[in-house]
């Protein structure tokens, strides 16, 4: 009965198929599925030769033989900060914008190709001034500036590995963070402007770098003009190092396989683990993936990705992939609703975007707010939209198609993790048909599969483990110091195959559905439900914004489902009248039934005003699965708004 209510809500009959006009100017074409599949690594190969410039050409494509550690295109030299500035520049196109960047308190500047190249050769000298050589790591702590770009790009350039640390992490997390990585320098700055106004990064790094540390010196940025303690002979502002500095910086070129930067995976508990990317696999597949699937042509796109440059999303599609292509992009510093919840349409007109990058949580957020705020701005200019970071519901997919994209724009779905490096599965948006609420399927190069326990590739119209079956040029080459950690968690479940956490399905016709994290399948009276299906039939319910669901432990039926929701302002009064066990909640208990079957009833609806949420935008089940199991709420470190909890409790309390 589950299983067949189930799969009845994964057979989304609806298809978008792109127009003739966005297929025929399309980067992506079926051409690549074939040629991929007829030689994976020469595939590669032309695509390292094609996105990237080389100083010396690769002699050998992989080298799979100290598997699971891969080596991508060895024998190759280069410099990721060349093929991201100075090739642009050499090649005339120093005077397109590389950034448009939007303040949160309005203030805005644009970056030409020429500028970012010229502020990166002074950052390189500033830091190779500080004694920063090769192989040393330096770790950045900063809000969503410019000089976030320039930092990274200039540590790039001098092949010292960058472990970029988001700007709303504690002091805590910053210091396990730079001492794991034993950062030799760190850059931040005396703030950022958030939710209207200024808000202080200095004062944390201070308490992280303070005792016993590795770090010897603090580059600061002013950005926001607040008083900062001073540490003389440590602390140096970014300002006055790089007018000092020489303009000009002779780049060095570095192997194939050298560390480009470490990343520290959010939401996890215990260490973090920080994920290892090498220069040119991983700048290939962003490049390529940036190029067919985003749809960006460089030369008259102006993309905007709105994730944070604190986790990876924006690594690899604000930072290495857009600048590999030499793409005009926005870079906005603040969040959606400041200081009205139309700020991000209000961008995307001013600035005539193109292609745009965002969450799911995201989405579901504006939703909520209402879609007067996308209307009442012109939002003809944007042709492609894109979604990442979580399963995205089909409700909330074809909200985004219908209000932000005008019900023209192809919708991207792409899934993959800091680990992957760069996309993984997600349509073509030139070729492939598109279905609310699946990835779909691998792009071309990538060799995905869903198996069962056992590691058999599962039928159409089964669910499993999403894996993948051959080493990819993007893929980490291991975490920070503990091998033996990158094997045992990646590698050890399947023998040869990468096993990426997320449990996923087949469609009968073979799309790839991401169900969520393996921990976030529940088991209900033996019936595997996944979270995110019921999500997706809450929020298909016009009077819910937004919806999580998580498995509370129960005498009867092993786990039971306990969901949380948030209503839709229009419904909101009603809630209040009622309370819990209302009429509303019956509604929705039986709306799920309706949607899924019986199995999937939630036991119980708690109407919440806020979610507690990662600063990734990923919910964190975890703790409510403590709210729905009455146990004392564990970890809060890493919410984006630790108060988010003590609400919720408050509000369940009364
Ligand atoms: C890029 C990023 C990775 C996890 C991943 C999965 C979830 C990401 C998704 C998706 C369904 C998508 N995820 N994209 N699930 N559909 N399109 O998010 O990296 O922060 O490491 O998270 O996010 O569960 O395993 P990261």
């Amino acid at each position: 009965m589950a299983e067949e209510t189930l799969s009845n809500l994964l057979q989304e009959e609806r298809t978008f198929a792109p127009s003739p006009e966005f297929a025929a100017q399309a980067n992506g074409t079926q051409e690549l599925y074939d040629q991929a599949a007829a030689d994976r690594e020469g595939f590669w190969a032309d695509q390292a030769r094609k996105y990237l410039t080389w100083d010396t050409d690769f002699t050998e494509v992989l080298d799979w033989s100290e598997a699971p550690v891969a080596k991508w295109f060895g024998g190759g030299t280069l410099n990721a900060s060349v093929n991201c500035l100075d090739r642009h520049v050499e090649a005339g196109n120093g005077d397109r914008v590389a950034l448009h960047f939007v303040g949160e308190p309005g203030d805005t500047k644009d970056f030409t190709y020429a500028e970012l190249h010229e502020q990166v050769q002074r950052a390189a000298n500033v830091l190779s001034g500080l004694g920063v050589v090769p192989g040393d790591r330096v770790a950045i702590y900063l809000p969503m500036i410019p000089e976030a770009v320039v930092a990274m790009l200039a540590c790039a350039r001098l092949g010292a590995p960058h472990s970029v640390v988001f700007g709303g992490f504690s002091a805590d997390a910053l210091r396990s963070r730079i001492a794991d990585g034993e950062a030799k320098v760190v850059i931040t700055a005396d703030g950022g402007y958030r939710r209207g106004k200024p808000s202080a990064l200095k004062p944390a790094v201070d308490d992280a770098v303070s005792g016993e540390t590795t770090v010897e010196h603090v580059l600061v940025i002013k950005r926001t003009d607040s008083e900062v303690d001073w540490h003389e002979g440590r602390d140096l502002w970014w300002h006055e190092q790089l007018e000092a500095a020489e303009p000009e910086h002779i780049p060095e070129s570095f192997d194939s396989e050298h560390p480009l930067f470490i990343l520290y995976t959010s939401g996890t508990t215990g260490k973090p683990k920080g994920i290892l990317h090498t220069t040119a696999g991983y700048l290939a597949q962003c490049a390529y993936t940036s190029h067919v699937v985003h749809d960006v042509h460089p030369e008259s796109d102006v993309y905007w990705c709105t994730a944070d440059i604190g986790w990876v999303t924006g690594h690899s599609y604000i930072v290495y992939g857009p600048m590999a292509l030499g793409a005009t992009q926005v870079m906005y510093e603040g969040t959606p609703d400041t200081p009205h919840q139309g700020r991000w349409w209000e961008i995307i007109a001013d600035k005539k975007v193109s292609v745009f990058y965002t969450a799911p949580t995201a989405i579901r957020a504006c939703m909520k707010w209402g879609e007067e705020f996308p209307n009442a701005h012109d939002l003809s200019s944007l042709r492609l939209l894109g979604s990442v970071g979580e399963p995205i519901n089909p409700e909330a997919w074809m909200w985004y198609r219908r209000v932000i994209g005008g019900d023209r724009t192809p919708i991207v779905d792409t899934w993959w993790q800091t680990e992957t490096g760069a996309i993984m599965a997600s349509p073509l948006p030139g070729v492939t048909a598109t279905r609310p609420g699946a990835c779909q399927l691998a792009v071309p190069g990538i060799d995905l599969d869903v198996v069962d326990e056992a590691g058999n590739s599962v039928p159409d119209g089964s669910g499993g483990y999403l894996v993948a079956r051959s080493p990819w040029p993007g893929m980490l080459r291991g975490i920070w110091g503990d091998l033996e950690r990158y094997k045992e968690t990646y590698w050890s479940r399947y023998k040869g195959l990468y096993f990426a956490g997320d449990g996923a399905k087949k469609d009968e016709d073979g799309n790839v559905w991401v169900l969520g994290r393996v921990d976030d399948v529940m088991n209900v009276s033996g019936h595997r439900l996944s979270t995110t299906e019921i999500e997706s039939a809450l929020v298909s319910h016009p009077k819910v914004a937004e919806a999580a669901v998580v498995g509370a432990t129960d005498a009867m039926t092993g786990q039971a489902v306990v969901a949380f929701v948030i209503l839709r302002s229009e419904a909101l009064h009603e809630a209040d009248e009622e309370g819990e066990g209302g009429e509303l909640v019956t509604e929705l208990r039986n709306h799920v039934a309706r949607e899924i079957g019986p199995i999937a009833k939630p036991r119980q609806i708690l109407v919440v005003a806020e979610l507690p949420k990662t600063r990734s935008g990923k919910i964190m089940r975890r703790l409510l699965r403590d709210v729905a199991e009455k146990r004392e709420v564990g970890d809060v470190t890493t919410l984006a708004d630790s108060s988010v909890m003590d609400l919720i409790k408050e509000g369940l309390a009364t």
